[in-house]
């Protein structure tokens, strides 16, 4: 590799040292704040933003410094086109994630957040990105997560955080209960292990308030579909309806929630989740209780995801001496509880159709019970339904009066015929925030026997997380803090009584629902955000980040956001105007990961090949919404390209006016870039600049300086080094204007309208079609393009082409008979 780098280098006779250049003009540029906005002043701010990391002393991931140097490119790009490009950085270093890699390693995470640090920010460094340095933020300093705290208050004074003793997932490696996004597939999210269920008493924040408008907010942003589309289905709205089920010889009833009501008639039985109160409420009418109970205490022990899932084996237990009367027919029916229904959803309760739902008919198979059809499908396959259940629409039969009723028709009627109501229900929890863990900021409040709970008041803000040696997590409930008594113990801001402080520390993903704010204000010492600094800033203009994301951090941003909003502390509900998801890499073809040993470092590539050259690299391999395959071998193309353009700079003379011969070429080239980097598609529009060089070389006779530089400003955001190196090279100019400020090329649209024309298809003389092609297109050319034409086939087909005529820059005729 270095061989074959070194040859090519030695046939162009020159190469630039990037180790001495990247030097350089990074002192330089930091010297001269070239990329920290002027952020109060600032007329035309622009606010790119790529997630920020949550880093462990193991470094930076080569996928990372792909979508870092990748949001830089674009940001470097808006500069250029006169926009006060806003781009920080920070880390995300509280949390179990950096906590667990401290128990790996056996350090404190206290001193390793300080080494992970250096070496992150000296790796960030490396990549040539335009950070603004001034303004980074690390969520684990005390200045930082005294605002994490206060917005827990703001959430807290408004009714938007509040305790409740739930079943919540708790991860037996991780000992901390963890929020239902956090729980991927049934396994934590953080470790891998299965989540099973807890009883506890926790702190959570009412994202459900918001559900609604969590969903209708989607349509006005521009975010890459899968992200939208994730939300959504998380959010789940449901519109359907509550039924009420009474009970013979009880005063009480069961409500249940269905989206088919219309379905009601062949309900042929009722399922209680194990969790639903009513059992234990009905202990004494229940025959088989003790049977009962045992069932539910196995229920409790299974995921979530695991109970819902179709085509799992259905398990369940009769509550036997309970009666319910079927509201529409009068009948008698069973009760059943059964894991499949889960107490999270809707009213806990269902009503089961099993000749039209698919759980229930797997339910009731096993269980030997009444499948009764009551919905006969449009285009009827009467047997179907004695091997599955029929989801689908159709016309209502064995259902009385509304007998011969279409589906969609009769859910209201059916709802208001036995006194249901119309009921929405959405998917989406409440976000559970406690952690019973040390390494995160302690959650603000203190509880006293007399005024329950209270918020530590701003002034006492932050509530420092102490040093502690032993600072493993327990596995009680409790968090390490909660033996610390110098920090529990603690009198009540309110009464001033002895009290005791919460001693949870708050999820990870709640210093990171805010962060965006605090960096155009990072150093305001007084407030967690400057309103009239927020306004210039905020939204986000283009956010970047992992599609792994979309209901966490993507959700809890927008609803922290909204909340704050509604509290009037921004004047904006909707904190990242775009967003797109990034691709991931592979290596050789293959997942990257440390079991096979093809990792690759950053560190060791930059060092050997320079941030120019890997920069390039990596946002050569695909669009940057796209994953690519990181291969060696690819990299040296584009270290020669760049020599090449490096060796074309030091020319001694240069042509004085233009003659035109490669002026259409450079703004077909500007144009192709300028819209390719919009749409974050780098691969094309570097391939674009080698093109273009390519004829630089060719016509050496025709390229002025001029030319030349709008070729290097081009090239700019995507090799910064090297480009500024030649810029300045080559500008006669002796003041300084780095390249990355200079003006971004505008094209003449004129110029390259005569490229292409209008070709007139006609087959015996009848226009049949037509369509755009280069001005260059040959009459071969034009008959093979022509006959791929839809329109065209279905004419040429078993007919014989006698001969074509062509017209240059008109038309093309096909006389067939
Ligand atoms: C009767 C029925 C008939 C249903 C039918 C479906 C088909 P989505 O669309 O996801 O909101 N359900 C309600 N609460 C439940 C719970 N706590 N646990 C498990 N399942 C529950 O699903 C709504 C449907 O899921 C509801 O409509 C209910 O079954 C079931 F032909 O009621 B349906
Ligand atoms: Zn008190």
């Amino acid at each position: 590799m270095t061989k074959r780098i070194f040859y090519d280098t030695f046939l162009n006779m020159a190469s630039f040292s990037h180790r001495k250049i990247e030097k350089k003009w990074d002192a330089i540029w930091r010297k001269k704040k070239i990329f920290e906005p002027d952020i109060r002043g600032a007329k035309k701010p622009f606010y790119t933003l790529m997630m920020f990391p949550y880093p462990s002393a193991e470094g930076l991931h080569i996928g990372g410094a792909r979508t870092y140097t990748g949001v830089d490119m674009y940001g470097r790009f808006k500069r250029m086109q006169g926009y006060d490009v806003f781009e920080p950085i920070g880390l995300d270093g509280f949390g179990i994630h950096s906590e667990n890699y401290a128990l790996k390693v056996g350090e404190h995470p206290m001193k390793l957040a300080k080494k992970t640090e250096r070496n992150f920010y000296r790796q960030l460094q490396y990549l040539g990105n335009g950070f603004a340095w001034d303004e980074k933020v690390e969520t684990y300093d005390p200045k930082y997560y005294r605002w994490t705290q206060w917005v827990f208050t703001q959430m807290f004074k408004r009714g938007l955080a509040y305790r409740k003793k739930a079943l919540v997932n708790w991860c037996p490696s991780c000992l901390t209960v963890l929020a239902d996004e956090q729980v991927i597939g049934g396994e934590c999210e953080r470790c891998g292990t299965p989540v099973i269920k807890k009883e506890l008493e926790q702190w959570f924040l009412k994202i459900t308030d918001y559900a609604d408008r969590l969903l209708k907010n989607l349509e006005t942003l521009d975010w890459s579909d899968v992200i939208k589309s994730a939300q959504k289905n998380w959010i789940g709205k449901s519109e359907g309806a509550e039924l009420d089920f009474k009970i013979i010889g009880v005063k009480d009833r069961i409500t249940v929630f269905t989206t088919r009501p219309e379905t009601l008639f062949g309900a042929t039985y009722l399922v209680l989740a194990p969790e639903h109160p009513f059992i234990a409420d009905h202990e004494s009418q229940i025959v088989n209780y003790e049977e009962v109970r045992s069932y539910i205490e196995a229920a409790k022990k299974k995921s979530e995801a695991d109970r819902i899932a179709e085509g799992k084996e259905k398990t369940g237990i009769k509550l036997e001496g309970l009666r319910v009367l079927h509201p529409a027919t009068g009948e008698e029916i069973l009760v059943f509880t059964a894991d499949y229904v889960v107490g999270t959803y809707g009213t806990g309760a269902i009503m089961a159709v099993p000749a039209h739902d698919e759980r229930d008919f797997e339910f009731a198979k096993k269980f030997n019970l009444p499948i009764k059809a009551v919905i006969s499908p449009l285009y009827g396959d009467s047997r179907t339904q004695e091997e599955r259940a029929y989801t689908g629409v159709g016309y209502l039969m064995n259902s009385g009066k509304f007998n011969g009723m279409k589906s969609e028709d009769a859910k209201k009627a059916i709802t208001d015929y036995v006194g249901g109501r119309v009921k929405t229900t959405y998917r989406l929890r409440d976000w559970l925030i406690s952690r019973q863990r040390y390494w995160g900021p302690p959650i603000p409040m203190i509880h006293c026997n007399s005024c329950g709970w209270v918020p530590v008041p701003e002034k006492d803000l932050p509530v420092k997380l102490p040093f502690i040696k032993n600072f493993r997590p327990t596995g009680t409930g409790q968090s390490p803090l909660a033996s610390v008594e110098t920090f529990y113990k603690v009198h009540c801001p309110q009464c001033k009584g002895w009290a005791r402080r919460e001693t949870d520390v708050s999820d990870t993903f709640l210093d990171s629902s805010w962060y965006f704010l605090r960096y155009p204000s990072a150093r305001d010492a007084k407030n967690a955000w400057n309103p009239a600094i927020t306004k210039k800033w905020l939204p986000v203009h283009m956010y970047i980040g992992g599609a792994e994301h979309a209901v966490l951090h993507l959700l809890y941003s927008r609803f922290v956001t909204m909340a704050l909003y509604d509290a009037k502390l921004l004047d904006r509900e909707e904190p990242f105007s775009i967003f797109r998801a990034h691709g991931l890499i592979t290596k050789d073809g293959a997942k990257m990961s440390k079991s096979k040993g093809n990792v690759v470092s950053p560190d060791t590539y930059f060092k050997m090949y320079g941030a120019d050259t890997m920069r390039m690299y990596l946002a050569f391999l695909a669009p940057l919404t796209e994953g690519g395959d990181f291969r060696d071998e690819g990299i040296s193309g584009i270290t020669r390209f760049l020599n090449r353009v490096w060796t074309f700079g030091l020319r001694k003379t240069w042509v004085r006016t233009s003659n035109g011969a490669v002026t259409k070429d450079i703004h077909k080239t500007i144009k192709k870039v300028t819209e390719d980097i919009e749409r974050l598609h780098y691969n094309t529009a570097i391939s674009a600049l080698m093109i273009l060089f390519r004829t630089f070389q060719e016509r050496a006779d025709a390229v002025t300086k001029k030319d030349f530089e709008v070729f290097i400003k081009l090239l700019a955001p995507f090799a910064p080094f090297l480009s500024e190196e030649v810029y300045q090279m080559t500008r006669s100019s002796k003041k300084y204007l780095s390249v990355h400020r200079a003006d971004w090329p505008n094209y003449d649209e004129t110029l390259l309208a005569e490229d292409s024309y209008t070709l007139v298809v006609q087959i015996n003389g009848k226009v049949r079609d037509q369509f755009e092609v280069p001005s260059a297109i040959t009459q071969r050319e034009a008959e093979a393009l022509t006959e791929k034409r839809k329109k065209v086939t279905n004419f040429l087909k078993d007919r014989v082409i006698e001969k074509v005529i062509f017209v240059p820059k008109r038309l093309i005729n096909f006389v067939i008979r």
